[in-house]
Protein backbone atom coordinates (compact mmCIF):
# COMPACT_ATOMS: atom_id res chain seq x y z
CA UNK A 1 0.00 0.00 0.00
CA UNK A 2 1.02 3.66 -0.83
CA UNK A 3 2.02 5.81 2.10
CA UNK A 4 1.02 9.63 2.33
CA UNK A 5 4.00 11.90 1.67
CA UNK A 6 5.21 14.19 4.92
CA UNK A 7 4.50 17.84 4.42
CA UNK A 8 8.31 18.78 3.71
CA UNK A 9 8.06 16.21 0.69
CA UNK A 10 4.61 17.70 -0.10
CA UNK A 11 6.08 20.77 -0.67
CA UNK A 12 8.79 20.49 -2.57
CA UNK A 13 6.65 18.04 -4.96
CA UNK A 14 4.00 20.94 -5.46
CA UNK A 15 6.77 23.36 -6.54
CA UNK A 16 8.07 20.95 -8.90
CA UNK A 17 4.41 20.02 -10.03
CA UNK A 18 4.18 23.80 -11.06
CA UNK A 19 6.97 24.60 -12.31
CA UNK A 20 6.70 26.61 -15.20
CA UNK A 21 2.96 26.52 -15.49
CA UNK A 22 0.76 29.45 -15.69
CA UNK A 23 -2.19 27.99 -13.71
CA UNK A 24 -0.52 26.47 -10.55
CA UNK A 25 -2.10 23.09 -8.41
CA UNK A 26 -3.18 24.53 -5.10
CA UNK A 27 -2.50 22.58 -1.77
CA UNK A 28 -6.07 22.92 0.38
CA UNK A 29 -7.10 20.78 3.08
CA UNK A 30 -4.23 18.08 2.36
CA UNK A 31 -5.25 18.09 -1.26
CA UNK A 32 -4.21 18.74 -4.63
CA UNK A 33 -6.84 21.14 -6.03
CA UNK A 34 -7.05 23.17 -9.28
CA UNK A 35 -9.83 24.59 -11.79
CA UNK A 36 -9.02 24.01 -15.53
CA UNK A 37 -11.12 25.84 -17.70
CA UNK A 38 -11.85 25.34 -21.49
CA UNK A 39 -13.64 26.79 -24.17
CA UNK A 40 -16.82 24.92 -23.85
CA UNK A 41 -18.56 22.19 -22.80
CA UNK A 42 -17.04 19.56 -25.68
CA UNK A 43 -13.38 20.63 -24.48
CA UNK A 44 -14.25 20.20 -20.97
CA UNK A 45 -15.26 16.97 -21.42
CA UNK A 46 -12.51 15.85 -23.86
CA UNK A 47 -10.29 17.03 -20.94
CA UNK A 48 -12.28 14.60 -18.20
CA UNK A 49 -12.29 11.51 -21.33
CA UNK A 50 -8.44 11.74 -21.70
CA UNK A 51 -8.13 12.17 -17.86
CA UNK A 52 -10.34 8.93 -17.12
CA UNK A 53 -8.51 6.86 -19.37
CA UNK A 54 -5.13 7.87 -17.70
CA UNK A 55 -6.81 7.54 -14.23
CA UNK A 56 -8.14 4.16 -15.27
CA UNK A 57 -4.69 3.10 -16.08
CA UNK A 58 -3.03 4.52 -13.19
CA UNK A 59 -5.68 3.16 -10.56
CA UNK A 60 -5.63 6.67 -9.29
CA UNK A 61 -9.09 8.23 -9.67
CA UNK A 62 -9.49 11.58 -9.34
CA UNK A 63 -12.63 13.61 -7.37
CA UNK A 64 -13.90 16.77 -9.88
CA UNK A 65 -16.80 18.27 -10.47
CA UNK A 66 -18.01 20.06 -14.28
CA UNK A 67 -20.43 22.88 -15.13
CA UNK A 68 -20.28 23.85 -18.71
CA UNK A 69 -16.17 24.61 -19.28
CA UNK A 70 -15.17 24.39 -15.85
CA UNK A 71 -13.54 21.19 -14.03
CA UNK A 72 -12.85 21.59 -10.59
CA UNK A 73 -10.36 19.14 -9.71
CA UNK A 74 -9.73 17.76 -6.24
CA UNK A 75 -6.74 15.18 -6.11
CA UNK A 76 -6.26 12.73 -2.51
CA UNK A 77 -5.65 9.02 -2.24
CA UNK A 78 -7.95 7.49 -0.61
CA UNK A 79 -6.61 4.52 0.60
CA UNK A 80 -3.46 6.58 2.19
CA UNK A 81 -6.14 9.14 3.77
CA UNK A 82 -3.57 11.70 2.28
CA UNK A 83 -1.11 12.90 -0.53
CA UNK A 84 1.24 10.35 -2.27
CA UNK A 85 3.02 10.23 -5.41
CA UNK A 86 0.04 8.43 -7.21
CA UNK A 87 -1.43 11.73 -6.55
CA UNK A 88 1.06 14.32 -7.85
CA UNK A 89 1.77 11.36 -11.27
CA UNK A 90 -2.36 11.80 -11.90
CA UNK A 91 -1.89 15.90 -11.50
CA UNK A 92 1.08 15.72 -14.50
CA UNK A 93 -0.96 13.55 -16.80
CA UNK A 94 -4.14 16.13 -16.15
CA UNK A 95 -2.04 18.87 -16.96
CA UNK A 96 -0.89 17.30 -19.66
CA UNK A 97 -4.13 16.31 -21.35
CA UNK A 98 -5.14 19.86 -20.63
CA UNK A 99 -2.45 21.60 -23.26
CA UNK A 100 -3.86 19.40 -26.02
CA UNK A 101 -7.24 20.81 -25.67
CA UNK A 102 -7.72 24.43 -26.19
CA UNK A 103 -8.48 26.37 -22.68
N1 LIG B 1 -8.07 6.57 -6.34
C1 LIG B 1 -7.76 7.43 -5.37
N2 LIG B 1 -7.77 8.74 -5.60
N3 LIG B 1 -7.38 6.99 -4.17
C2 LIG B 1 -7.34 5.69 -3.88
O1 LIG B 1 -6.99 5.35 -2.76
C3 LIG B 1 -7.67 4.77 -4.89
C4 LIG B 1 -8.07 5.27 -6.15
N4 LIG B 1 -7.61 3.47 -4.71
N5 LIG B 1 -8.45 4.42 -7.12
C5 LIG B 1 -7.79 2.49 -5.73
C6 LIG B 1 -8.61 3.01 -6.89
C7 LIG B 1 -8.37 1.25 -5.08
O2 LIG B 1 -9.66 1.50 -4.58
C8 LIG B 1 -8.43 0.06 -6.02
C9 LIG B 1 -9.03 -1.13 -5.34
O3 LIG B 1 -7.16 -0.21 -6.47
Amino acid sequence: MTTALDPKTIDAELVRLNEGSTKPWALQSDRLVKQFRFQNFVEAFGFMTASALVAERLDHHPEWRNVYNRVDVELTTHDAAGLTDRDFTLARAMDLAALHRSS
